[in-house]
């Protein structure tokens, strides 16, 4: 058996993008498929000054990925560097604009940063940008809220992804996740399928834990043309603050059937609530805390003492969409 890894000459025919590997006198051809790169975990915090008192101010601290894909076979396969705009522009560009452009709310600068690499590199066929905003909120001194003084509220984050081409093609999301919950009653699962493997009982009163992960997607309605006036508009901000309390108040009302029934009522009254999503994805992990037996020291247990199972832990997954359908 002899394989033979060479990049192919341009005289066998054969694009340069491809290896070929010489096996048992068969040629297997190895084109790449997909390829993607940039910076990520690009961090930066802005500042936003009242002009008429500077002293009073706004900060917002995110986690930028931003990822290019187009013409840049070459490199992965010629070695060929030419087209690369270094992972290291990429990261001064995410910097630069977060200093020229606004980056309140993050849909709109995650929107603007995707067309900047399209109108600024010809080759650049798509961008991919997703930001992660950390919870920063201004709190209370002697009664009213501080001038500058943030605390960071839980492990709440904001989130955003934008995918945007030269095709036209352009998905905004927008979500939060790592926002955990707990109700110590409320929640109940029962009635599911059972077998030679089952082992769960019923229960009409669990704990019910989760660390939520939501997001939505924007109808074509929002283009990169208009992503700043609906911005503007405050209908990023209002949709966020509009999500995540339907998220926790379908979370605290609701005697829970499970965690599959709950999160899509949550996501029904979300596309119900903004006309302007199309869909909404919750992805929830139940975090099981189980009912410790004390009965060996002749104590009853009436969901009082649990444990904290740290793993497993169950893992739901649902996306709600809006149908049209014509009028009955
Ligand atoms: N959904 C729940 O809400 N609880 C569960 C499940 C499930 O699918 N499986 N075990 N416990």
């Amino acid at each position: 058996m002899s394989t033979l890894y060479k990049k192919l000459n341009p005289s066998t025919c054969l694009p340069l993008k491809y290896i070929q590997i010489l096996h048992n006198n068969n040629i297997i051809i190895m084109p790449l498929t997909t390829s993607t790169y940039g910076k990520d975990n690009v961090k930066f915090l802005k500042v936003r000054k009242d002009p008429s008192n500077p002293k009073i101010q706004e900060v917002i601290e995110v986690s930028v990925c931003c990822l290019l894909t187009g013409n840049f076979d070459v490199s992965y396969t010629d070695a060929d560097n030419s087209p690369i705009v270094p992972t290291d522009t990429v990261k001064n560009t995410i910097l630069v604009l977060a200093k020229l452009q606004k980056v309140w709310p993050i849909e709109r600068y995650a929107t603007n940063l995707t067309s900047h690499f399209l109108e600024k590199y010809s080759h650049v066929h798509g961008v991919d940008v997703q930001i992660e905003q950390l919870p920063w909120k201004k709190y209370e001194v002697d009664g009213k809220l501080h001038e500058h003084s943030f605390v960071k509220n839980g492990t709440e984050i904001r989130t955003t992804s934008v995918y945007q081409n030269r095709d036209g093609e352009f998905k905004l999301k927008s979500g939060l996740k790592d926002l955990t919950v707990l109700k110590s009653t409320g929640s109940m699962f029962y009635g599911f399928h059972e077998c030679d493997f089952t082992t769960l009982k019923e229960t009409r009163d669990r704990i019910l834990s989760t660390d939520v992960d939501a997001s939505w997607a924007w109808k074509s309605q929002i283009t990169p043309k208009n992503v700043n006036a609906v911005a503007d508009k405050g209908t990023f901000d209002e949709t966020f603050q509009a999500a995540r309390k339907v998220t926790l108040d379908f979370f605290a009302k609701q005697n829970s059937p499970s965690v599959q029934a709950t999160m899509y009522d949550m996501a029904t009254e979300i596309l119900k609530q903004v006309p302007l999503i199309d869909t909404v994805t919750y992805q929830l992990p139940n975090k099981h805390y189980f009912l410790i037996d004390l009965s060996w020291k002749g104590l009853s247990n009436d969901n009082e003492i649990f444990y904290p199972s740290p793993h497993p832990n169950g893992l739901i997954k649902c996306t709600v969409a809006r149908e049209q359908r014509a009028k009955l």
